[in-house]
């Protein structure tokens, strides 16, 4: 057994400071439940430190209700709806919490919800299950002192999405080339550890503690490509999965297990993995089975198949629906659901072969079965049509199937947006996302889609009219965690994780509100000095780092401009005649991948309108993804007014000037005590590679551009 790292972890975005106002408050839990009992240890810590008091109430033995009201006067009653008399003052809060009963909508709290209400200094949260009281007090903790100020009306909360999961990329054995976990920037695995697992209970259920408070209920443990010991995870290797399930478990995290397609092959154990064959579909029910027998709550399965030299149904001449559908029959017994992901693609393209586009091929690949995949297969689709660059349009597909359960895939990981080294709060980035609208302005939202809320009343127009919406399949973020210190290698990359997290229960919320959330709660309390400044100088740093380093990068939604295999830094043609299908087409006369109907591959025939004209036209198309839809001169004058080519020029200055001043921003703080000197060197010394980079970025594209183009800057600054 290895032995777990002595280093006290971060605590992120729960600091003991964070339960302050919790802490010196007298509290009552009233309800039966592991995560009940969660809530009450929380409390009891709190309270251990700063001074408060705890009462657990229980519902009494044969009596069916509680056993007689504890006493009081209480601060804070959490309390299950379920469970009898409550004391004096409290139950008349309670009351008011509990409301008319279901929403106009007809929603009732549900099994993750809770209602919040302060009224006669009491603060109530009141929920229906469990885990809706554990949401409720991390709601009571974001609110701090002002949980327990002025009055506040009855309000219910509910996530949006029922499924909020993190996908770990996490590697069981260490790939030669991938290390511990692929594309992970933030050191080792929290959970495996050169073909072990690493038995650091402590980090495992601090992080599962930190998902919980952010809104996650589910997560993976194993990277999407399954190798060697990972694909024992699902029979002799079991008990580690179930181990970390025992960890999580007390927070609300299910545990989901990514499995190869082939592992009855890869086993050893039969001679083939055809979906349609019997002993292959009895293999799965009892690994199933067996499964179920040893974590009762598993979620399910995730699964890359055909996918990047990944095995799937295509070996068979099969189709993804008969792939999923046979994983989904094994899991349905035990209510578990396959996340199938729809990123397959050719990878052997050929540059030259203008009738193959990337950017077409989850569509292709997956609208003809809408409708085909059982109702616990969940279609997960990347949030744009490429793969995770820092400008893509979103995907199509989600709005392409209404008859099948789609979840949207986002990567917190920073593969393509500076690898957890460069500041980039990608917040924003996914807020656009989900609010977008693939019917137009006044119709559903990606958000709407993968919640499955789009059938009320709204039209699913790709089948020209109303369609019960399928249940949502929710929301899949690729992990940034691993064991560094501050989980993210860049102690602010943090606020990525708690911001999907929170956009995943909320995607109305504001993401520079969110990340004024997450400063509140990981800096705020334990700062000495001016936190004004702190907020200040933490938003000057973040607020638009997405933008900053879009400026600096990639121009204008063309993507892929960085270096294969490790994807970070700058390296213009790394990609373009390689076998990727990722190309942006540059020469001697413009730019960009024509994907119009009228000229190009027809992609933009995959949307519905109004975004299908809106992307053909070269009039319309926003400018930020214009080389994304069509290839252009250099001369081509944006809607900004400012031509492609001085475009790339000016906003490639800007971005890496903005680095600077984002440098000099933090070098403002230094010494102040605002924040642990060990954290602010850890960003000085980051935000001083973001600055190389971007320089770097800067000079390289600039260079390659004049060169190419042949167009002088118009403000003729050093370009080299
Ligand atoms: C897990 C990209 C990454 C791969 C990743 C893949 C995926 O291609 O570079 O490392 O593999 O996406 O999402 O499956």
């Amino acid at each position: 057994m290895n032995t777990p790292d002595p280093a006290p972890v971060h605590p992120a975005w729960l600091p003991p400071e964070a339960f302050r106002a919790i802490g010196g408050r007298r509290t009552l839990v009233c309800g039966e439940g592991l995560l009940v009992q969660t809530v009450y240890d929380e409390v009891a810590q709190a309270c251990a430190r700063y001074g408060g008091t705890v009462t657990r109430q229980r519902v009494g033995a044969g009596t069916g209700g509680r056993a007689g009201a504890s006493g009081g006067p209480y601060d804070l009653v959490l309390a299950l709806g379920t469970g009898g008399p409550l004391p004096a003052g409290a139950a008349e809060v309670v009351a008011e919490a509990a409301g008319p009963g279901p929403d106009a909508d007809g929603d009732e709290l549900g099994p993750e919800g809770f209602a919040l209400v302060r009224r006669h200094g009491v603060t109530v949260v009141l929920a229906d299950e469990p885990a809706g009281l554990l949401y409720g007090l991390f709601e009571v903790v974001r609110l701090g002192a002002a949980a327990f100020g002025a009055d506040r009306p009855a309000r219910r909360h509910r996530p949006a999405m029922r499924l909020r999961l993190v996908s770990h990329w996490d590697n069981v054995d260490v790939h030669p080339r991938m290390g511990q976990v692929e594309r992970g920037y933030a050191g080792g695995s929290i959970f495996w550890r050169d073909g072990a697992p690493r038995h650091d209970a402590e980090r495992v259920r601090g992080y599962a503690r930190l998902l919980a408070a952010c809104g996650f209920n589910a997560m993976t443990v194993n990277n999407v490509n399954v190798h060697g010991t990972a694909t024992r995870l699902l029979t002799d290797r079991l008990d580690d999965v179930a181990e970390i399930a025992e960890l999580v478990r007390p927070y609300g995290i299910r545990v989901h297990l990514s499995v190869n397609f082939a592992a009855p092959v890869a086993l050893g154990e039969l001679p083939t993995a055809d979906p349609l064959d019997g002993d292959v579909r009895a293999w799965w029910a009892k690994a199933a089975r067996r499964l179920h027998e040893t974590i009762p709550d598993l979620g399910g399965f995730m699964v890359k198949a055909d996918s990047e030299g990944q095995p799937g149904p295509y070996r068979y001449g099969r189709s993804h629906a008969d792939g999923a559908n046979m994983l989904a029959d094994a899991l349905a017994p035990y209510g578990g659901v396959v996340h199938w992901r729809a990123f397959v693609y050719n990878h052997h393209q050929d540059w030259r072969d203008r009738s193959v586009d990337r950017a077409r091929a989850a569509y292709d690949h997956f609208t003809p079965f809408d409708g085909q995949f059982r109702e616990n297969v969940i279609l997960q689709v990347k949030h744009g049509p490429m793969d995770f660059q820092v400008r893509e349009p979103v995907s199509p597909v989600l709005a392409a199937m209404p008859r099948t359960r789609l979840a949207v895939e986002v990567q917190a990981t920073q593969e393509y947006t500076g690898q957890q080294r460069h500041v980039c709060y990608l917040g924003p980035s996914w807020s656009e996302v989900l609010r977008f609208a693939p019917w137009g302005e006044d119709g559903p939202t990606v958000a709407s889609v993968v919640a499955g809320t789009t059938g009320h009343g709204a039209p699913t127009p790709s089948t020209g009219g109303d369609l019960p919406a399928p249940a949502g399949g929710g929301i899949v973020v690729v992990s940034n965690v691993g064991d560094d210190h501050y989980w993210t290698g860049h102690p602010l990359a943090q606020a990525n994780l708690y911001a999907v997290g929170r956009l995943g229960w909320a995607p109305d919320l504001d993401p520079v509100a969110v990340l004024d959330e997450w400063i509140e709660l990981t800096f705020t309390p334990s700062a000495t000095g001016d936190p004004e400044l702190l907020r200040g100088t933490l938003h000057a740093l973040l607020d638009d780092s997405w933008h900053t380093y879009e400026r600096y990068t990639a121009p204008l939604g063309v993507g892929f401009m960085v270096r294969p295999n490790t994807h970070y830094g700058p390296d213009v043609d790394g990609y373009e005649y390689s076998r990727w299908g990722t190309y942006h087409f540059a020469d001697r006369d413009g730019v960009g991948v024509d994907r119009t109907r009228a000229t190009g591959t027809g992609f933009t025939g995959q949307y519905p309108q109004p975004w299908a004209d809106r992307y053909e036209s070269l009039e319309r198309c926003p400018d930020e993804l214009l080389l994304f839809f069509h290839h252009v001169p250099y001369q081509h004058v944006l809607q900004s007014g400012s031509t492609v080519i001085q475009h790339i020029y000016d906003s490639h200055f800007a971005g890496a000037e903005e680095v600077a001043g984002m440098a000099r921003r933090w070098a403002g703080i230094a010494g102040s005590g605002l924040v642990d000197p060990a954290l602010h060197a850890r960003v000085t010394e980051r935000l001083a590679e973001q600055l190389r980079s971007a320089e770097e970025w800067r000079d390289k594209i600039n260079t390659y551009f004049l060169r190419k183009s042949g167009v002088p800057d118009a403000h003729d600054r050093p370009i080299y």
